[in-house]
């Protein structure tokens, strides 16, 4: 008797979906299927698009609702794709939260916010920003997330920083950053053996590399049930803007699944 429910038991979790769909703000962004993610389709589509039936298989199960500290409610929403020709995407019909996982629950995922008046982070950013030729910056954190990122059992601290508040840095509708002394960067830290290093994801200036452009956190979770953590963020430049879900490991933040509109 034993036997026979351990054989099963093993059968079904071989056999159960390990697979889903993340949607943010109604939106398919990537998709996990056989051990793999991918963007969903939309203007920046670069690899093969997503086939309906991969849609379907994956989003006939549950659906969780996510909120961005790791908690999950079962929800009902389906997926539609709107083949626009311009912005194709999937869209969700039926459930209007932020965050829906087409999937299994995920795993749970311990994160931290740490306060944004630290004084630790804010020295941190302010080393950093040395190395970006800003010797006296006096930077904002926008975010900051103890959290073990690739699953090593060590937290790493996923900081967001900026010259101004989010708001004040005023985007939306201008190409550029109020001033040339404005910037927004994500960085991480590590530790690695005794000693902590500070790695750059992404640096947004008006003469920087990428121009200027806003990166925000939207959440941290982990999805795709392997170890460590999809980091979800957002991107926003002129008239344009992006959803991505990206991973960190072995000392690089690699993007795995983005979608997204603009000009
Ligand atoms: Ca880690």
């Amino acid at each position: 008797m034993t036997t026979l429910c351990i054989a099963t038991f093993l059968t079904s979790a071989v056999l159960a979906p390990s697979g889903g769909i993340l949607a943010v703000d109604s939106r398919g962004i990537g998709v996990f299927d056989a051990g793999k993610w991918a963007s969903m389709d939309s203007m920046f589509l670069e690899g093969p698009k997503v086939p309906q039936s991969t849609v379907d298989r994956l989003t006939a199960g549950a659906c969780y609702s996510l909120s961005p500290n790791g908690a999950a409610s079962e929800a009902r929403a389906n997926l539609t794709f709107q083949p626009d020709e311009r912005d194709p995407l999937w869209s969700v019909e039926g459930n209007e939260s932020p965050f829906l996982w087409f999937g299994p629950k995920p795993a749970a995922l311990r994160v931290n916010s740490v306060k944004l008046d630290s004084s630790e982070y804010l020295r941190v950013a302010r080393e950093y920003l040395k190395t970006k030729g800003l010797p006296n910056a006096k930077p904002v954190l926008h975010s900051v997330s103890q959290v073990d990122l690739d699953g090593n059992g060590t937290s790493e601290v996923l900081i967001i920083l900026g010259s101004r508040k989010v708001a004040d840095l005023g985007i939306n509708f201008e190409d550029q950053f109020p001033s040339d002394s404005d910037y927004c960067a994500m960085i991480v830290r590590e530790a690695k053996g005794k000693s902590v290093r500070t790695i750059e994801v992404e640096f947004y200036a008006n003469k920087a590399k990428n121009g200027s452009g806003i990166v925000t956190l939207r959440g941290i979770w982990n999805l795709d049930g392997k170890p460590g953590a999809e980091v979800v963020t957002d991107w926003r430049s002129y008239e344009s803007g992006a959803t991505s879900i990206s991973q960190f490991s072995q000392g690089k933040m690699k993007t795995v699944a983005s979608a997204g509109a603009g000009v």
